[in-house]
């Protein structure tokens, strides 16, 4: 249908075309018109949260006008776009978002005062989007601010789902799930229920002969759900792009099939199907690092896979241009393994439904995507077993078999007569089941593979994708080292010190350049520049000390040292370490005289984060540091020397507040287990130091800001197999320290010990496959590194100072750079005024 509004009638609306508030005045009318109709509230009905929702349609309303400029403006350029496939995107709140990135916060700041509300009240109203896990979630987040800001032509592709990350409650100390349920009343989203597309399921392959007496396959008998898209504008930085993330819901199909059942009177299995059909966006899977192969998840991936191929298809033959143009128009990128199915999905459109060849449809596949790994945990390398995807998608499962086939074809071409190395590499892992291997099939689909940090994108090579690496050569493999948006975790979550840093720099152009802020360093040694930098932190601890006691009651002295252990739980993480540390330091206090207490640096430990709900271990954890705080804190032996706390449902909101005011975070996970690590980057930023192995981003970190001004700690990647094996299989005793931690613990000093058996005999007895034990003296030696340290707070802010200097390399910008040169090839599109 053709929707556009003849040439001759576009006057009247050019004339009337929706414009932009720029003032206090024009905010106020635009927030008191939406209070009083789209709200039906009044001044004498009007509280904090009908405040925020009228604030945030007020902007919304804004950036859905640069939205609609943003899409013209794109489709008309004609050039090449990115298309960021991820099933997680860990948003948090928009309204702060949007104040600061069109540049009115302080209008509207001002025009709600007027109007008897606090712009901070009013913006904590505000319910997280919370679409994600972890680290990977939050990162597709950061790309996105910053592909706006750089005015990348970028789209988002993720699932609605009606349930985000549960929301964690402690219960007794241990970790209850509670789900979120955000969807109601959300202003950030625009329905489209015009745009939808049909996604089948099941059903069975039939081959025919085309027109041309050639063989060809069509998918056909199978089971019929819709997808409905729903867009969220993202505003960039001080610019005119606003791009968007498309998130599809599932719903029934409207087809006949259905309307049929209800005709027939089978109502009861009509609604049943309609709410089957709604399953598949209903909730995200809260796994961080592990893959369980359930099907619903396989479901969600394929719906969200082919609603998202479909409509990119659908924009492109718009163009009306060749398919071999397909890669110069559009790359894709796949956030993990977690996509995968596109690849496949695009090579059925081009040879089932297009009628290429399946050469020149594999041609357009392979130049079209790019794949970024966050792994290396084999628990977490996604395969689906054969049989399900024979049942589920019968014919990706046999064009699968074809990439296989044409793949090992190759490999023996090269390396002839090497049949362990075709079964090591082949897509199909011959196990009962046999299982597909998907990073295999993202590695051959795509023309480059990424890993997040460089250990870990080095890692990839020498281990995991070794052989592909003979078979393809290096340059398939590159690093793109993670980063963070200043936007987010500088200038909204610590605007005094962004405030503070563009009084010095003389303004605020290091939010978009980030590194700009070597120019602190000339002012290291500024005296009172020191005293505003410190003061900024204890005002942010006092924020975050207020919000520890509103939460849990304990009251903590904001002079202790901030010690902080934020992110999911996950044994590979190690916040079992900094709890037996803790206990140690316990251990250590309490048995000191009243003499050497006067020397302790008071010291808060602060952890936070959820685990995976059929993750025992890492809920024995958060159980044991809650039973650890709940006896610490009540101890009148230690006082202030040292307070324990657990921050219950740790979210990006949170972490707004947390970052700031952390003197020191902690980032220890084994060495070579964590991709990159993204919150290292956040706390340095945020002018905290940091402890931390030699793993993940860590690495670059101490690069770039000097490792005076780190703290590292424990055994490096390249001795933690040797060491495995000697836990094993050479006489392995556990750390004389880490050993009186298990005995308090076995003592019952934090309840019944039978509670945290499994904790101590993972180490003790099974070999301590995360080198705790082997780490835990260089830690704690750390530790005391780190008082002595922050005793001398002239130089502990001179590091402090320092290392925010030092941080301009790890902006989101620097990172969607690379990607668009190396990997995606694509242009800004530059507006002009
Ligand atoms: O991605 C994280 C990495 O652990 C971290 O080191 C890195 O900085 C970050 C960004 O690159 N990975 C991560 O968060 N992974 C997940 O959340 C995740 C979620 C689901 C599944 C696997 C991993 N899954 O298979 O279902």
């Amino acid at each position: 249908v053709e929707a556009s509004i003849p040439e001759p009638l576009r006057e009247a609306w050019l004339k009337h075309s929706a414009s932009e508030f720029t003032t206090k005045e024009e905010f106020e009318k635009e927030l008191v018109r939406h209070i009083e109709t789209t709200l039906a509230r009044s001044l004498y009905n009007c509280d904090e949260h009908a405040a925020y929702s009228g604030t945030a349609l007020a902007f919304r309303d804004r950036l859905i006008i640069e939205w609609n400029r943003t899409q013209q403006r794109q489709t008309l350029s004609d050039q090449k776009r990115v298309y960021y496939l991820s099933l997680e995107f860990l948003m948090g709140r928009a309204l702060d978002n949007a104040m600061l990135n069109v540049g009115q916060k302080e209008n509207a700041s001002e025009g709600l005062k007027d109007l008897g509300f606090r712009v901070e009240d009013v913006i904590s109203q505000e319910h997280d989007a919370a679409l994600g896990n972890g680290g990977l979630g939050r990162l597709a987040a950061c790309f996105l601010d910053s592909m706006a800001t750089l005015n990348y032509p970028a789209w988002g592709y993720g699932l609605r789902y009606r349930y985000g990350i549960f929301k964690q409650e402690i219960v007794d100390g241990y970790q209850v799930e509670i789900p979120d349920y955000w969807l109601d009343n959300n202003p950030w989203e625009f329905p489209r229920h015009e745009i939808t597309v049909d996604i089948q399921f099941y059903g069975n392959v039939r081959k025919y002969q085309d027109a041309n007496g050639k063989t060809a396959n069509s998918w056909e008998n199978g089971e019929i759900v819709q997808a409905v898209a729903y867009d969220v504008p993202i505003p960039g930085y001080g610019t005119k792009t606003t791009n968007n993330l498309r998130l599809w819901s599932s719903k029934a199909s409207t087809g006949e099939f259905d309307f049929q059942k209800f005709n027939a009177g089978d109502y009861e299995s009509a609604v049943a199907d309609q709410q089957r059909a709604e399953t598949i966006s209903a909730v995200l899977y809260p796994n961080d690092n592990l893959e369980r192969g359930k099907e619903l998840r396989l479901k969600q991936q394929y719906f969200w896979c082919a609603a998202s191929l479909h409509d990119i298809v659908r924009r492109f033959k718009k163009t009306n241009r060749a398919w071999n143009e397909f890669p110069d128009q559009i790359a894709i990128q796949l956030n993990d393994t977690h996509p995968t199915l596109a690849i496949v999905e695009l090579q059925r459109i081009l040879i089932d439904l297009e009628g290429l060849s399946w050469d020149e449809g594999w041609n357009i596949v392979t130049k079209t995507f790019g794949y970024t790994n966050h792994t290396v945990l084999p628990e977490a390398l996604e395969k689906w077993s054969v049989p399900l995807l024979q049942n589920l998608l019968p014919r990706h499962l046999q064009i699968i078999y074809d990439v296989n086939l044409f793949f090992l074809q190759q490999v023996e071409k090269k390396f002839p007569n090497d049949r362990e190395l075709l079964s090591r590499v082949s897509i199909i892992e011959e196990s009962h089941p046999q299982m597909v291997r998907m990073a295999y099939l993202a590695i051959i689909g795509s023309h480059k593979v990424n890993g997040v940090a460089e250990l870990h994108s080095d890692l990839l090579k020498s281990t995991l994708f070794k052989d592909f690496v003979n078979i393809y050569g290096p340059d398939r493999f590159t690093n793109v080292t993670n980063g963070v948006t200043p936007r987010r975790w500088l200038h909204q979550a610590n605007p005094a010190l962004s405030a503070l840093i563009a009084k010095k720099l003389g303004g605020h152009d290091f939010l978009t350049d980030l590194t700009l802020l070597d120019k602190l360093e000339a002012f290291v040694d500024d005296k009172e520049f020191r005293a505003e930098w410190s003061e900024i932190k204890t005002q942010n601890k006092l924020r975050l000390a207020k919000f520890i006691q509103e939460t849990t009651g304990f009251k903590v002295n904001p002079k202790s040292l901030f010690d902080v252990q934020v992110k999911r739980i996950h044994e590979y993480k190690r916040q079992q370490l900094n709890i037996f540390g803790i206990i140690h330091r316990y251990l250590t206090i309490k048995a000191m005289t009243p003499e050497q207490k006067k020397k302790v640096v008071p010291r808060v430990s602060i952890i936070g984060g959820k685990a995976a709900p059929g993750y025992w271990m890492a809920k024995t954890i958060i159980h044991l540091v809650n039973k650890v705080s709940s006896v610490v804190n009540q101890d009148p032996d230690v006082g202030d020397l040292l307070k324990v706390i657990f921050i219950e449902d740790y979210n990006v909101s949170k972490a707004e507040i947390i970052c700031p005011a952390s003197d020191l975070s902690e980032h220890i996970s084994t060495a070579g287990t964590e991709g990159s690590g993204t919150s290292n980057m956040k706390f340095v930023m945020n002018g905290g130091l940091i402890i931390g192995t030699c793993d993940g981003a860590n690495i670059e970190i101490t690069r770039e800001i000097g490792e005076q001004n780190i703290f590292l700690f424990g055994n490096l990647a390249e001795d933690v197999e040797e060491l495995r094996h000697r836990h094993l299989y050479g006489d392995f005793k556990v750390d004389p320290q880490l050993a009186k931690v298990f005995e308090a613990v076995k003592g019952g000093m934090f309840g019944d010990a039978k509670d945290f058996q499994a904790l101590c005999s993972s180490i003790e007895e099974h070999g301590d496959y995360y080198l705790v034990s082997d780490d835990f003296n260089s830690y704690i030696t750390t530790h005391e590194m780190v008082d002595e340290a922050f005793q001398k707070q002239d130089e502990w802010l001179a590091k402090s100072i320092t290392s925010v200097a030092r941080m301009g390399f790890f902006s989101t910008d620097r990172v969607i750079n690379e990607y668009a040169d190396s990997i995606w090839n694509v242009e800004p599109l530059v507006v002009k005024d």
